[in-house]
């Protein structure tokens, strides 16, 4: 019996990948590296540092783990200057209610977000008051695809993994939240997400009644 309902951040809730877009491109652009928006899905759901380094496979870049480490803090100096104007009205639309409805539902409601910045945009668009718990990138040692994250959040909640569902648009989420033995709603294409039990194109679309039945 499903008895709660875990949340990825960005490309779920809110589209913090364009904040995160445009500071890598900067920084790529400081290294003399072309880094384009179609380069940029390979870094939706993966942690700061493997962004990094893919960005320098890209460019075929090699750099000390100082240098990478200088790099990576700089890039979220920028992202967190970015995020900073984050706006209520960016969570997407029909996300809150249905949080509410979750809720009123009797379902638990977290968050498992692999951002170290997650609080902050949580804060940002004011939702935090609708999640029993949240859990992020600081929380955690091994990033999506290990289900370390959605173990942790549904430990926090308190529910046997088997009683929770994950919705996430990260191809590397959806590996994560089954390897936790949860079952998982894909939000973006099948092309991408074929292994989620069930998928939407946007996250409101889904059918609170279909949760029993994934
Ligand atoms: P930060 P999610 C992920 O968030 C992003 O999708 C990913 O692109 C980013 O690299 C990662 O957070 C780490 O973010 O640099 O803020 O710690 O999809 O897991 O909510
Ligand atoms: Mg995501």
């Amino acid at each position: 019996m499903i008895q709660a309902v875990i949340f990825d951040l960005d490309g779920v809730i809110v589209d913090t990948a364009h904040y995160h877009f445009v500071a890598w491109q900067r920084l790529a652009r400081e290294l003399g590296i072309t880094f384009t928006e179609h380069d940029n899905e390979r870094l939706k759901g993966v942690s700061r540092m493997r962004s990094l380094e893919i960005i320098l496979e890209i460019g075929g870049v090699s750099l000390s783990e100082e240098k990478k480490e200088e790099l990576a803090t700089k890039k979220n100096t920028w992202f967190v200057e970015y995020i900073e104007a984050i706006k209520p009205e960016e969570v997407f639309p029909g996300v809150p209610q249905m949080l509410q409805q979750l809720r009123a539902q009797n379902y638990k409601v977290a968050l498992a977000s692999s951002s170290k910045n997650a609080e902050t945009v949580i804060r940002l668009l004011q939702i935090g008051h609708l999640f029993d718990a949240i859990v992020d990138g600081t929380m955690i040692t091994h990033t999506k695809p290990d289900p370390e994250i959605f173990l942790l959040a549904a430990k926090k909640i308190n529910e046997a993994p088997a009683n929770c569902v994950v919705f996430e648009d990260a191809e590397a989420g959806v590996e994560a939240a089954l390897a936790a033995g949860m079952k998982c709603v894909g939000v973006g294409s099948p092309a991408q997400l074929g292994k989620a039990n069930f998928i939407v194109a946007k996250t409101a679309e889904f059918d609170l009644g279909k949760l029993q039945g994934l």
